[in-house]
């Protein structure tokens, strides 16, 4: 029976409130309305920055439906779609492109003003298209993917090509792309140089990929997880430190184990403490430090200035510096075509009805990526 125009009733894992546990419901979704697209969510990563929204350091609506890393199907369409049709293959982004504001038009930018990162947790029309036991609940990031189906803006997904295998490209919805796009996009790492990366999750691992197939000649993990290190070496890291076997500062140890040579840092745990760590530990003159992850929102830093008045870059990127519709299509291809391996991040697959396991997984730090699959 086609679904077509109707609301479909289906699994999704609503979070009641903040630090709640996921509560697995019947939730109905509204078809979409003009501009907008419902998609048959199919496989879905666990990324740190739902257990930021979670743990309210990332602002969200609740209750709200998280998720927002994830590749499925076009369901249905709503009026003026044009860019994709029902069955096609998609990613929704976390990170839309507009095409019409300042960041979209310039070629530079890609945070596009339609990114929902204040937690509106509504449509265009500021409305949800989703409802349970009678209350509106509210959208994640204009994605939310922990759910059988969703509804996006069409400046929020993009199609794909048909041979993607959905339970791994889910991964260039978020996590892969922002890493790997950190390395080769934001920092432009150059042949033969050294890099350092702060935090093995799935994000700094795909930074280490990046900085790899850039050709840095010294890769050097960092994190506090010993655990992670065997698949931090495996993706290209050429050693691993934890800041915990030393009394010095970090930025010290890694002068001495470099000979002062390190070029680029990249910040991929969404501390305080080491973004500041990130940015001493590049070269004092022509280092450049970025920040991935996310740090706990009006968190406020303090830094001696002199860090950047001897010369080093400190920058900040969202989903890799990609531009989200243009990039992702290109990034899927360059998957197909074997240019890097999205395996070694998935470390466990889950069916959907098991999220809070893969969250478990998450806070024990025994996972690199963990897929959900419906
Ligand atoms: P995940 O939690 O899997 O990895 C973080 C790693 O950091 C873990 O291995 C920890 O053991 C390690 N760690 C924690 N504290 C320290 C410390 N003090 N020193 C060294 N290592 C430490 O997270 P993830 O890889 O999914 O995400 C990483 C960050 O990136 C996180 O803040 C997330 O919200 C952010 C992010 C940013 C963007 C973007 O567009 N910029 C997109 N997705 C995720
Ligand atoms: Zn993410
Ligand atoms: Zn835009």
């Amino acid at each position: 029976m086609s679904t077509l125009g109707k609301v479909i009733r289906c699994k999704a894992a609503v979070l009641w409130g903040l630090k709640q546990p996921f509560s697995i419901e019947e939730v109905e979704v509204a078809p979409p309305k003009a501009y907008e697209v419902r998609i048959k969510i199919l496989a879905t990563g666990i990324c740190r920055s739902d257990d930021h929204a979670i743990q309210g350091y990332l602002v969200a609506k609740f209750p709200v439906i998280l998720g927002h890393e994830a590749a499925g199907i076009v369901e249905s369409i709503g009026e003026g779609v044009t860019t994709v049709k029902p069955g096609d293959k998609v990613i929704p982004l976390c990170l839309p492109q507009c095409g019409k504001c300042s960041s979209c038009i310039n070629p530079n930018g890609n945070f596009c003003e339609k990114v929902d990162i204040t937690g509106k947790g509504v449509l265009s029309d500021d409305t949800s298209r989703f409802t349970c036991r009678g209350k509106p609940v509210y959208h994640f990031l204009s994605t939310s993917t922990f759910t059988e189906y969703t509804v996006v803006e069409e400046s929020s997904v993009i199609k794909i090509d048909a041979a993607a295998p959905l339970e791994k490209v889910c991964l260039i919805g978020c996590g892969f792309s922002t890493g790997y796009g950190a390395a080769v996009k934001t920092a432009k790492v150059t042949p033969g140089s050294t890099c350092v990366v702060f935090g093995l999750g799935g994000v700094g691992l795909s930074v280490i990929i990046g900085c790899k197939s850039a050709g840095a000649s010294q890769i050097i993990g960092i994190d506090i997880n010993k655990d992670k290190f065997g698949k931090a070496k495996a993706v290209g890291a050429t050693e691993c430190i934890s800041p915990k076997d030393y009394t010095k500062p970090i930025s010290e140890v890694l002068k001495e184990m470099t000979g002062n040579s390190v070029g680029y840092t990249f910040e991929a745990i969404g501390h305080p403490e080491t973004l500041i760590d990130a940015l001493a530990s590049c070269h004092v003159s022509y280092g450049t430090s970025v920040i991935v992850g996310l740090p706990p929102s009006s968190t406020m830093l303090t830094y001696d200035p002199m860090l950047l008045f001897t010369g080093r870059t400190w920058k900040g990127c969202v989903f890799g510096g990609w531009k989200s519709k243009e990039d992702i299509p290109k990034l899927v291809s360059d998957f197909l075509a074997k240019k890097f391996d999205l395996d070694q991040l998935i470390t466990h697959v889950l069916p959907f009805n098991k999220i809070k396991e893969g969250f478990d997984l998450l806070y024990k730090g025994e996972c690199i990526r963990t897929v959900l699959v419906m």
